[in-house]
């Protein structure tokens, strides 16, 4: 079982969003090629699926117009065949630059290379894709995952004693955040033996799929004393299972989530949440950057990691009055 929770006394040195990529540029800057003309960027988001979605659709959308760039932008609504579908079209509409947000790592090779045959530059964003060949994008920019699972199991390593089964609840499977933040997690856990992940399974980053892998996880497990879950989403979904099985969330069972969008630390700073990573959805402000450097064929670096923290409970209730999502 954990520790009686104590809250962290180390002040985590966060990224002040407006400096990290939130904020809007000049009000139509100009947002032209060399020849001076408008920038069309085609953009394929992953869905709508969570409220870290939102936020990051929200900030591409008011960057572009912040920066005199015309934005084409498609819900692939958690389809890989629509995110293709969509890249397809603005191949076919000659869009001076493709961004993307790909809903899993592979599949990708076959039309990305369409893209550079008709030589337009790619820009990933938010997750990578996994291909050998390096000169399909120009760019990815995101955060570390890996880094994200690190710092959930460091903290539970911190706070854990004794036997600890966890339950982990997986964003979906395939998918860059998914596989990285199992792997961080579970390299860190290693460190004690006695805390075990006795059951894990995907709620495809959605909290109705949170709330029903956690009530089949409240059924099948005897014993159960964490839930990791990959997004704040899912994390908000076992909170509602949890508390239909007459348990108190926060306290009969830990929760460990990633993101740190409104709702989350809500939950965080009510004690229903023990701890949250961020990852930062604001990429709006460094994508539009990035974009007019890759038309222009300047060189960009070939990996931009965005900055983030984490939270406690405490931080959390200091934090959220200024929180932008
Ligand atoms: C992470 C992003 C994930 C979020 C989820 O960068 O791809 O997808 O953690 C979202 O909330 O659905």
């Amino acid at each position: 079982m954990l520790k009686k929770i104590t809250t962290a006394a180390s002040v985590i040195a966060l990224c002040a969003l407006t400096a990290c990529g939130s904020g809007s540029g000049g009000a139509g800057n100009n947002g032209t090629n060399a020849s001076g003309d408008t920038i069309t960027m085609g953009f394929a988001q992953v869905g709508a699926e969570s409220g870290w979605r939102t936020a990051n659709t929200k900030s591409i959308q008011d960057e572009a117009k912040a920066a005199g760039i015309d934005l084409k932008f498609s819900d692939a609504q958690q389809k890989q065949e629509n995110q293709i579908k969509a890249i397809r079209s603005y191949i076919q509409q000659k869009v001076k630059v493709i961004a993307f947000s790909p809903v899993v790592e592979t599949g990708w090779d076959t039309v990305l290379l369409e893209a550079k045959r008709a030589n337009i530059p790619v820009i990933l964003t938010d997750r990578a894709i996994d291909s050998d060949d390096k000169s399909l994008y120009k760019t990815f920019l995101g955060s570390d995952f890996v880094e994200e699972g690190k710092k959930a199991g460091d903290w539970l390593v911190q706070n854990a004693s004794g036997p600890t089964n966890v339950v982990e609840l997986q964003g979906t499977t395939g998918a860059a955040p998914a596989i990285d933040r199992k792997k961080g997690f579970e390299e860190k856990i290693a460190a004690k033996p006695d805390i075990k992940i006795v059951a894990s399974q995907t709620g495809d980053f959605t909290r109705s799929g949170g709330k029903q892998v956690m009530e089949a996880f409240l059924k099948s497990q005897p014993k159960i004393d964490v839930v990791y879950a990959h997004n704040d989403d899912m994390g908000l979904g076992a909170i509602e299972a949890i508390k239909a099985a007459g348990k108190v969330p926060g306290k009969d069972i830990k929760i460990i989530t990633v993101d740190a969008v409104k709702d989350g630390m809500t939950a965080l700073a009510n004690g229903e949440i023990n701890y949250i990573v961020e990852c930062n959805p604001l990429l709006g402000k460094q994508l539009m950057e990035l974009a007019k450097k890759v038309v222009k064929g300047e060189e960009v670096p070939p990996r931009v990691v965005t900055v983030e923290g984490t939270f406690t409970q405490e931080q959390a209730k200091a934090a959220l009055p200024q929180r932008q999502y």
